[in-house]
């Protein structure tokens, strides 16, 4: 098995990108629970999100939403955050909660709907090149309730060329990423439901175009890991949003769920490259904190994926590799297993103490007083988009 030395020049660049969204409000469709300090403006969502960083060495940017995180200058937004000590990240468009695209978005039988839609992704463009952001990431809510109410083929196509004008948008060092999600908002077919079809659509447009998996869009019981070596294996792997879930989208903490899965996960992760220096990966993550406190429930979300990704690193992949060559089940196993029950926590919190961070980061924002500051400054926060 590796040392845990061994591991640390991975850990060091360990970065996991949080959702200005999940600083906000936010809810079911029975209750929107409005938390005392919730961030009224985007630069007090990035405010919040740089305090995750300040005491995790992780979260080193933030995504935005847009027109959730709506500013006048963004290049100036940039600055706001870079002066927190935290970069601007992935740029997420937003085509779910317009009346217009009730039917659809960039799928959408009208022109002229379409045309709406294209046209705010290539506003989302312009706001990457101001915050020089990397990604463009795309979820859409295209598709329908009832069998026979849309053409799906002709939808397929549409798809096809509304994208290509975004992406003929991007310059050379931007991507697009293309997120799928087998249901919801829509009930009977969604228009990128799977990872076949976002790889299909993302790889007629060109390189720069990849596939986003967030753990939380698959039907029970899918292997994630699988998918995950595969779109690594096709090199089509462009980013995590990362949640836990017990039913559906739940978009719970991520690792609270099912710590094993996230293991496995990030097993696959390391297998094929994906921590790689310079590796194209983004780990993000796309979480609602409807009950709990958001910053808390951060801190614990990438320190949930450093732990996991620990753990993966320090898999013996030697021992492994001769039981899977010598057809040793059980063995093979042993060594997998093995390596998920290492308690990596103590090393973890020497590693960071040793990075001048706190060794218990939760504990460290509990005394900071923090909460209880923006809880005493800010009244009427925002709710988040809802819909994640
Ligand atoms: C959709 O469920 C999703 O996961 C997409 O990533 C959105 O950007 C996010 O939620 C927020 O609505
Ligand atoms: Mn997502
Ligand atoms: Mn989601």
């Amino acid at each position: 098995m590796p040392t845990f030395a061994d591991i640390t020049p991975v850990l060091d660049r360990l970065a996991i990108e949080v959702p200005s969204w999940a600083y906000g409000n936010s809810g079911t469709r029975f209750k929107v629970f409005a938390t005392p300090g919730t961030p009224r403006t985007p630069q007090e969502k990035i405010a919040d999100a740089a305090q995750v960083h300040r005491l995790t060495g992780l979260a080193p940017s933030v995504a935005l939403h847009i027109p959730w995180d709506e500013v006048d200058d963004y290049a100036s937004l940039g600055r706001f955050a870079a002066d927190h000590g935290v970069a601007l990240g992935t740029i997420n468009s937003n085509t779910f909660q317009d009346d217009e695209y009730k039917l659809g978005s960039l799928t959408h039988h009208d022109p002229a709907v379409r045309r709406r839609a294209i046209d705010h992704h290539l506003a989302c463009v312009d706001i990457m090149d101001a915050t020089g952001s990397r990604d463009l990431k795309i979820w859409l809510a295209d598709g329908s309730n009832y069998p026979g109410q849309a053409d799906l083929r002709a939808r397929q196509d549409r798809l096809h060329e509304s994208l290509s004008e975004i992406y003929a948008r991007l310059s050379d060092e931007q991507r697009l990423v293309l997120e799928y999600k087998f249901f919801e908002p829509a009930f009977y077919h969604t228009d990128v439901p799977d990872w076949g079809t976002s790889f299909v659509q993302v790889s007629a447009l060109g390189e720069r175009a990849m596939v986003c998996l967030d753990t939380g869009h698959h039907a029970p019981g899918t292997n994630i890991e699988f998918i995950v070596a595969q779109l690594l294996r096709l090199g089509r792997l462009g980013s995590f949003d990362f949640n836990s879930r017990f039913y559906a989208d739940d978009d719970l903490i991520v690792g609270a769920a099912d710590p094993f899965q996230l293991f496995r996960i990030m097993v696959e992760v390391v297998r094929g490259g994906g921590l790689d220096e310079g590796s194209g990966v983004a780990l993000m993550l796309d979480q609602c904190h409807n009950i709990e406190d958001k910053i808390p429930g951060q801190i614990r979300s990438v320190l949930n994926v450093q732990e996991m990704t620990a753990r993966a690193l320090l898999l013996d992949r030697d021992a492994l590799g001769a039981a899977q060559e010598a057809g040793d089940v059980l063995a093979a196993n042993a060594v997998f297993m093995d390596a998920f029950y290492a308690d990596v926590r103590p090393a973890l919190a020497e590693h960071r103490v040793a990075r001048g961070l706190p060794a218990d980061p939760m504990a460290a924002y509990a005394a900071s007083g923090y909460q209880q500051q923006i809880a005493a400054d800010r009244v009427g926060g925002q709710q988040a988009g809802w819909g994640a």
